[in-house]
C-alpha cells in the first residue's frame, strides 16, 4: 500500500462539492481508487449513483479526463479508450502511459452491463472495473438487481403479506468474474480501507483486466443513519456477509479472517430493508440467511485451501 505521507501529496481526483448523498462513501471510495494508481488516469462512468451525483452539467467533481456513457456499455467504453491509446501511440501522436477505470453501479455491472464487462474481459483490455455495490438500482428509486441480497426488500421487490422481500439470491459475480481467466478480481469494503487501497495499487498494476467489488453501504436504500455507514460496511466483513478476497491469477485469497464470526443477524437488524423479517416470527428466514453466509464463507475457505495445495 502506498504510504499516507504520498497519497496525501496526489492529485486529489474527485472534488469534494458533488451532491452525493450525506454518508455516501462512494466519492470517497472513487477518490482512494485513482489515488492507488501510480499513473495519471481517464476514467469511464456508467450511470449510475456515483456520475449522478458527480457529474451535474455544467459542473463536474472530476479532475481528471472523465467520459459519462450509457448505463450497458461502460466496459466496453474502457476498452475502446484503451485501444485508441494504442493506435495513437502507434501513429505517433500519443505517448502517455495512463491507466483506463470503469466505474458502474451494481446494475451497470451484473444485470445491464455484464455483457459488456464480460466482452471487454475475455478480450483481455488492460483496465480496471470497479462496481460500486450498493445491491440495487438505487438513483432510480432502489429497484432490486441481480447484486440485491436474499429477503432484501426494495420497491419492486417489497415485503408484504405475500412476499418477503426478494425471494432469490445474490447473483456470485466474483465467481462470474473470475471464471473469464483474469489476472485480479477482488472484493473490498471501505470500512477496511488499507485493504481497498493495496487491493486498488495491485488492480492498476496488472497486464490485463482486473476487476474490484466495492461494498456501498446506501443509507438511504438499506435505511441506516448516514453516520453508520463505516459501521455496517464493518458489520458486513465481520458476519461474513461480505468477505474480503482477492482471486489472483486463479488462486483464491481471503484477506480477512474475522477471530470470532459475528451472527449476520446482528448486521440485518440495522437495515430497514430487513424489518420485516424482525416483525413477527420469521425465526426460519433468518436462519435460512446464516446458513446461506455460513455455506458461502466454508466454499471460500476452501477454495483458498485448494489454491494453496
Ligand atoms: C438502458 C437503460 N435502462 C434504464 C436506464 C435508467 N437508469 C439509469 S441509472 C439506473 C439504475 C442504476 O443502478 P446501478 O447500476 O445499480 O447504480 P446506482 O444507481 O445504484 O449507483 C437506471 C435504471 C438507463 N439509463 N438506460
Amino acid at each position: 500500500m502506498p504510504s499516507v505521507k504520498d497519497l496525501a501529496e496526489k492529485t486529489i481526483a474527485v472534488t469534494g462539492g458533488h451532491r452525493a448523498c450525506a454518508g455516501c462513501p462512494e466519492p470517497m471510495i472513487a477518490r482512494w481508487i485513482l489515488m492507488s494508481s501510480d499513473r495519471p488516469v481517464i476514467a469511464a462512468l456508467a450511470t449510475g449513483c456515483l456520475e449522478v451525483c458527480s457529474t451535474i452539467f455544467p459542473y463536474t467533481a472530476w479532475n481528471v479526463p472523465y467520459i459519462h456513457v450509457a448505463f450497458e456499455n461502460v466496459a466496453a467504453v474502457a476498452s475502446g479508450i484503451v485501444t485508441a491509446c494504442k493506435a495513437l501511440k502507434k501513429r505517433g501522436e500519443y505517448d502517455k502511459e495512463v491507466n483506463i477505470v470503469a466505474f458502474a453501479g451494481d446494475g451497470g455491472t451484473y444485470d445491464i452491463g455484464l455483457q459488456a464487462l464480460s466482452g471487454a474481459l475475455e478480450r483481455g483490455h488492460r483496465f480496471v472495473f470497479v462496481c460500486m455495490d450498493n445491491q440495487a438500482y438505487m438513483n432510480t428509486g432502489i429497484q432490486r438487481s441481480g447484486a440485491t441480497p436474499h429477503y432484501a426488500a426494495t420497491t419492486t421487490s417489497p415485503a408484504g403479506a405475500q412476499a418477503k422481500g426478494k425471494p432469490q439470491k445474490r447473483k456470485d459475480i466474483m465467481g462470474i468474474v473470475a471464471a473469464h481467466g483474469i489476472p485480479y478480481a477482488a472484493q473490498a469494503a471501505p470500512s477496511h480501507w488499507k485493504d481497498l487501497l493495496t487491493k486498488a495499487e495491485k488492480a492498476f498494476k496488472v497486464d490485463g483486466p482486473a476487476f474490484l467489488n466495492v461494498l456501498i453501504p446506501c443509507n438511504l436504500g438499506w435505511g441506516f443513519e448516514p453516520e453508520e455507514t463505516l459501521e455496517l460496511s464493518r458489520l458486513a466483513v465481520e458476519t461474513c456477509f461480505w468477505p474480503l478476497y482477492e482471486v489472483e491469477n486463479g488462486k483464491v485469497k481471503i484477506n480477512y479472517k474475522p477471530r470470532h464470526k459475528v451472527p449476520v443477524v446482528e448486521f440485518l437488524k440495522r437495515q430497514r430493508r430487513y424489518r420485516h423479517l424482525f416483525e413477527g416470527d420469521h425465526k426460519e428466514l433468518l436462519e435460512e440467511i446464516q446458513s446461506e453466509v455460513d455455506q458461502n464463507w466454508q466454499q471460500l475457505l476452501s477454495r483458498e485451501a485448494l489454491s494453496a495445495a
